[in-house]
């Protein structure tokens, strides 16, 4: 389920539009596995709001939708995912609030942190950010390919690779083989952000069954 484009909708770069918007242009260039993001909202119902907005969209597009953060509205909202990481609770704790069914994303920023992940129930896990970013401010890790090969090599669970990823590295994000592609900036900063996702996914999808 977690493999392939990763999209998610972060409107950092893009505050012109709703996050319902930018969902919908994402949607609509063919994501399959959307994340809402919004980090540090100063209103929990506009949270639910543009979440409900998005899963409405599921009545247009077949996709699994996943909330950053805000684990007690994931499970009023009945989403298909949670994503959490360092500042949330552990993913243990997590799995206690969602139950059985509900996906379970982790953020990672080193291999032991992701281990971690997986050894407590985890359904997939994020190594970032691979190549420098202004999603993340200075002063974060930065990976490398180097890394996250090694990271791919000792984690079972699905792999997500996240962090300045362009048109111009993903060919060399997905030699390591990991199974997804995440991204912010690339998708929401095109002019066009269904096409771009739609050419994404192609690449994608091309460069992928050439490395497995
Ligand atoms: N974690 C590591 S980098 C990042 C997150 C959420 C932001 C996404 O990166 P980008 O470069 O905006 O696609
Ligand atoms: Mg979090």
């Amino acid at each position: 389920m977690t493999q392939g484009l990763y999209a998610i909708c972060d409107i950092s770069f893009s505050s012109h539009k709703s996050q319902h918007e930018l969902a919908q242009q994402l949607l609509a260039g063919g994501a399959k596995i959307l994340q809402l993001r919004m980090k540090n909202a100063k209103d929990l119902n506009r949270v639910r709001e543009q979440a409900q907005k998005i899963l409405e969209e599921k009545k247009n597009y077949n996709f699994c939708f996943v909330l950053n953060d805000y684990v007690e509205l994931a499970l009023e909202l009945g989403v298909d995912g949670i994503h959490v990481g360092e500042n949330d609770l552990p993913v243990s704790e997590v799995r206690k609030i969602v139950g059985p069914q509900m996906l379970i994303g982790y953020s990672s920023h080193s291999i032991e942190e992701a281990k971690q992940a997986e050894a407590e129930g985890a359904d997939y896990v994020a190594l970032g950010a691979i190549f420098p970013t202004a999603t993340k401010g200075p002063g974060r890790p930065v990976q490398g390919l180097e890394k996250l090969k090694e990271f791919v090599a000792q984690i079972s669970i699905p792999k997500v690779a996240i962090g300045g990823i362009t048109w111009d590295n993903l060919e060399g994000v997905l030699n390591t083989g990991v199974d997804a592609i995440a991204m912010i900036t690339a998708l929401s900063k095109a002019e066009d952000v269904s096409k771009a996702t739609e050419l994404y996914i192609k690449k994608i999808a091309t460069l992928s069954a050439r490395y497995r």
